[in-house]
C-alpha cells in the first residue's frame, strides 16, 4: 500500500520497507552473551528489509537501566527514523530484576511518546540465561530481528500518517 492509497482508503499499514531509513541501535552490555546475539539479529533484520548498513548507528550502554536515557538522546537528535533498544534482564542474576526491567520498559515507552520517534523495546525479560539465549536466536526466534521489523514497520507507518499540527 502506498501513501496515496492510504490517504484515499483511510487505512494505514506500516510496511517492511527500510530503504532510506536511518536507525539507531542502543545495546546493553550487561549479559552481552545474549545482547550480542540480539544485536546481530537486529542488524540482519534491518539489512534484509532494505536499511543501508551505513545508515545504522550502534551505541553501547552499561545495562538495560541506561537504555532510556541514550534512546532519548538518539531520538531527540532528529537523525533517526527509529531507535531500537536491546537488552537482557534475567531474573536469576539479580535481586532487583523488577526495578531494572520495569524502569527500562517505562522509560522506553516514555521516550517514544515524548519524541514522537518509534523506540522499540527489544529487551528480553526472562528467568534464566538459557531462556534468554533461546529467544536470541538459538531456538525461539531472535527478539533483535523482531525488533528491527517492528522499528521499520512503525517508522514506515509514521511517514504515512499526517504530521502533528
Ligand atoms: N542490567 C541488565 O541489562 N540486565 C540485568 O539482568 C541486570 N541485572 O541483573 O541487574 C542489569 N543490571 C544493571 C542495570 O541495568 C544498570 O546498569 C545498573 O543498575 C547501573 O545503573
Amino acid at each position: 500500500m502506498t501513501s496515496s492509497d492510504a490517504m484515499s482508503s483511510g487505512r494505514y499499514v506500516g510496511m517492511l520497507r527500510g530503504d532510506g531509513m536511518a536507525v539507531a541501535l542502543a545495546c546493553a552490555r550487561f549479559n552481552d552473551l545474549v545482547t550480542e546475539r540480539l544485536l546481530a539479529g537486529a542488524r540482519d533484520g534491518l539489512v534484509r528489509h532494505g536499511v543501508d548498513t551505513d545508515s545504522v548507528t550502534e551505541v553501547w550502554v552499561p545495562g538495560a537501566f541506561e537504555l532510556p536515557l541514550v534512546a532519548q538522546r538518539l531520538a531527540a537528535s532528529g537523525g533517526f527514523d527509529a531507535v531500537i533498544c536491546l537488552g537482557a534482564v534475567i531474573r536469576g542474576t539479580t535481586g532487583h530484576y523488577e526495578q531494572v526491567a520495569g524502569q527500562c520498559a517505562a522509560g522506553i515507552a516514555r521516550v517514544a511518546l515524548d519524541t514522537g520517534v518509534p523506540v522499540v523495546f527489544g529487551v528480553l525479560t526472562t528467568d534464566t540465561v538459557e531462556q534468554a539465549l533461546e529467544r536470541a536466536g538459538v531456538k525461539a526466534g531472535n527478539k533483535g530481528y523482531e525488533a528491527a521489523e517492528n522499528a521499520i514497520e512503525m517508522a514506515d507507518l509514521l511517514r504515512q500518517l499526517p504530521e502533528p499540527t
